[in-house]
């Protein structure tokens, strides 16, 4: 089993290549931004909760995402799991070691997608267009104001993480500046090194 992280902030193509690896590794992808749209729509009160937060920018709260995780890991991970969009705090990232100690497995990486501001803001209001000339519905949190306040939440807390894994010598940098297949290029080189 090979259980990696994808690391980076909103918009790095963490779900991008997360798609790309489930397609062409069998791995199973574990999206807590998925999740917790999901969980938007099913019109609970933990989902209006979610809705909330989601929509200002901010951080779902630890407890609420480490739940999810907890019930997904339950359900096995195919050739390993790809951890999309979490950990985002420190405290995500201890329980994730606890609970995949808990069923016997480890993280093999996590990879960081070093992607610059100014690319990450373009790309999200390039989904946003994209989504309305297609007559689909434009996540209420890809537009400019509300993107600000997500690379905010993602320096405070989820920034820290990059130092986290560097020390535990599980650190992975690629150019996520590079387009998408470029950036796929460098990842499976990554995991191809892993698995000798
Ligand atoms: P997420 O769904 O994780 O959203 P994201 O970080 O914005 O997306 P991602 O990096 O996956 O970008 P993508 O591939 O789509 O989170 C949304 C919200 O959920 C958070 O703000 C938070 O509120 C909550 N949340 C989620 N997880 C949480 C957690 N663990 N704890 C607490 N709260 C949590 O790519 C974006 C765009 O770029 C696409 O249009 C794509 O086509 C384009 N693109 C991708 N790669 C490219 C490349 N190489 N070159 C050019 N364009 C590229």
């Amino acid at each position: 089993m090979t259980n990696i992280i994808l690391l980076g902030p909103p918009g790095a193509g963490k779900g991008t290549q997360a798609t790309r690896l489930v397609k062409e590794r069998g791995m199973v992808q574990l999206s807590t931004g998925d999740m917790l749209r999901e969980a938007k729509t099913s019109g609970t009160e933990m989902g209006k909760r979610v809705a909330e937060v989601m929509d200002r920018g901010e951080l779902v709260t630890d407890e609420i995402v480490i739940g999810l995780i907890e019930e997904k890991l339950k359900a096995g991970g195919g050739a390993g799991f790809i951890f999309d969009g979490f950990p985002r705090t420190l405290a995500q990232a201890d329980a994730l070691n606890a609970l995949l100690a808990k069923l016997g497995q480890k993280l093999e990486g996590a990879i960081q997608l070093v992607v610059d501001d100014e690319a990450l803001i373009s790309r999200i209001v390039g989904r946003a267009d994209e989504a309305r000339a297609a007559g689909l519905p434009v996540r209420a949190d890809d537009n400019p104001e509300v993107f600000a306040d997500r690379l905010r939440a993602y320096y405070k807390s989820t920034a820290p993480l990059i130092g986290y894994y560097y020390h535990a010598g599980d650190l992975f940098t690629v150019d996520g500046m590079a387009s998408p297949d470029a950036v796929a290029g460098q990842i499976a080189a990554i995991l191809d090194q892993q698995a000798e």
